[in-house]
């Protein structure tokens, strides 16, 4: 399943990493592609939508 958020906080790739291992954390298959620019974080995974929010939202990051 892809799911696609809008991350309006992330502001630079050390952002997307913290993000990337967050959502690795709780699935270490899932893919994470993420723009700091546009906002948008597009990620490949089996968990979830909520479980991947609380993950994202627990490093810090607010999911719009
Ligand atoms: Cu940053």
């Amino acid at each position: 399943m892809t799911l696609e958020f809008k991350i309006p906080n992330m502001a630079c790739s050390a952002c997307v990493t913290t993000i990337a291992n967050a959502v690795t954390a709780i699935d270490a298959t899932a893919i994470v592609e993420a723009d700091p620019k546009t906002k948008q974080v597009k990620i490949e995974t089996q968990q979830p939508e909520a479980t991947v929010k609380q993950a994202i939202a627990a490093a810090g990051y607010t999911v719009a």
